[in-house]
């Protein structure tokens, strides 16, 4: 079984992270995985701390000459803004700021002082969470399945969706500001985010993740949480900020007829070698079906609140005197659309090779090959 657990406070020494469960002889480089990293801190919008860290993983246990034993595999990332905040003193935090996890965290946990809720609450942690996903990007890459991401909408302003994805677009996403693919909409994203930071005020948006060469078969309707629909819909929920995911055409397909949502199967006799193929000529489902994946592309979008740091506060009380007042400002983002949407890659490639793994699984990569070879071969008979 794949799985994590990721430790680590915005300020503290370290993100820590221990994956359990990667089969034996995975090469992992980790220039993969920082290269990721850095595209998170990337993104027009972001605040002064990317400008203080400078992520980079470290492998500390579970790999021999680069490449995995089968034990643990522990990643650390280093918080270079410790050092600015280990010998200061701080007085307590204590406005809470509406829409973050300060309120519920200080009440829930009974601190007096909000720091203890935000270290942990922090986007910081998103950094971990993309190196993690980064391993199981990886893993993927192996089986040909590769992960996209890209942003939709920043604010009220929408990108043209395009509709074929393979590496050269991977690259054209990178070079967008906004990692938006419309050139014409990126522009007017970054005026946006301008103008919003000229009012102290925040953006929300919408990134879609697209995963290709996603083989038919993972995840299951035979119980809710093996459904992988629903998976990743909580793996992308748990990306701070995120308020809303749509699987495909989800949310239009609600307004619509089923004849006008469903994609039709269709086959296709293969001469050459006198096999035959299904295929769909739309993918409104977004590549799954019943919690299963279909074999099309998987396609989900998340949809992003603005971030509730404002430089012009919002009311809010403070818990020491009890009073109403604004709510503190120290220093934020003023959009983590585009830095979303890397984390949202990652989170979701995690996703899919859990289940790539409940299925294929076997202690080396080598196994796991053979046994996706004979899924595939056996594949040409149905
Ligand atoms: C965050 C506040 C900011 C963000 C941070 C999330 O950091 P700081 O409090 O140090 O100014 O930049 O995000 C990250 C550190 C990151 O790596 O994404 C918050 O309050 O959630």
């Amino acid at each position: 079984m794949l799985r994590f657990l990721d430790a680590g406070e915005s300020h503290g020494r370290c993100l820590i992270g221990i994956i359990e469960g990667l089969p034996a002889g995975l090469s992992i480089d980790e220039e993969k995985i920082n290269f990721n990293l850095k595209r998170r801190q990337g993104g027009y919008g972001r605040g002064e701390r990317m400008k203080i860290e400078q992520d980079q993983v470290e492998i500390l246990s579970g790999l021999r000459e680069g490449k995995t034993i089968g034990s643990p595999l522990i990643l650390m990332i280093k918080n270079k803004d410790w050092e600015n905040w280990s010998e200061k003193e701080y007085p307590p935090l204590t406005i809470p700021r509406p829409g973050h996890a300060d309120f519920a965290g200080a009440i829930k946990y009974g601190f007096k002082d909000l720091r203890k809720v935000l270290e942990r609450a922090s986007a910081r942690q998103t950094a971990m969470r993309v190196a993690i996903g980064s391993v199981a990007g990886i893993l993927l890459e192996e089986f040909n399945i590769n992960t996209y991401s890209d942003v939709l909408r920043i604010g009220p302003v929408k990108a043209h969706r395009i509709t074929s994805f393979n590496p050269e677009v991977k690259a054209e996403i990178n070079e967008s500001p906004v990692f938006c693919l419309d050139g014409i909409a990126s522009l007017g994203m970054c005026r946006e985010i301008d103008r919003a930071r000229e009012k102290g005020d925040t953006l929300g948006g919408i990134f879609e993740v697209i995963i290709s060469g996603v083989p038919i078969g993972l995840g299951s309707y035979v119980q809710w949480d093996r459904r992988l629909d629903a998976r990743l819909a909580s793996a992308l929920m748990s990306i701070p900020s995120v308020k809303a995911v749509e699987i495909g055409e989800g949310i239009e397909a609600s307004k619509k007829k089923g004849s006008a949502v469903h994609d039709e199967i269709f086959v296709q006799e293969e001469l050459k070698n006198n096999s035959s193929r299904y295929f769909r000529k739309s993918n409104r489902a977004g590549g799954l079906e019943g919690g299963v994946t279909n074999g099309e592309e998987v396609i989900i979008r998340a949809y992003l609140k603005p971030i509730p740091t404002l430089i012009n506060p919002l009311c809010s009380i403070d818990f020491a005197t009890k009073r109403e007042t604004k709510a503190t400002y120290q220093r934020s983002d003023i959009c983590v659309v585009p830095a979303a949407c890397v984390v949202g890659e990652e989170v979701a490639a995690w996703e899919i090779a859990t289940a790539f793994l409940e299925k294929f699984g076997g202690d080396s990569l080598v196994e796991i090959k053979e046994n996706y070879k004979n899924y595939r071969d056996r594949l040409q008979e149905l």
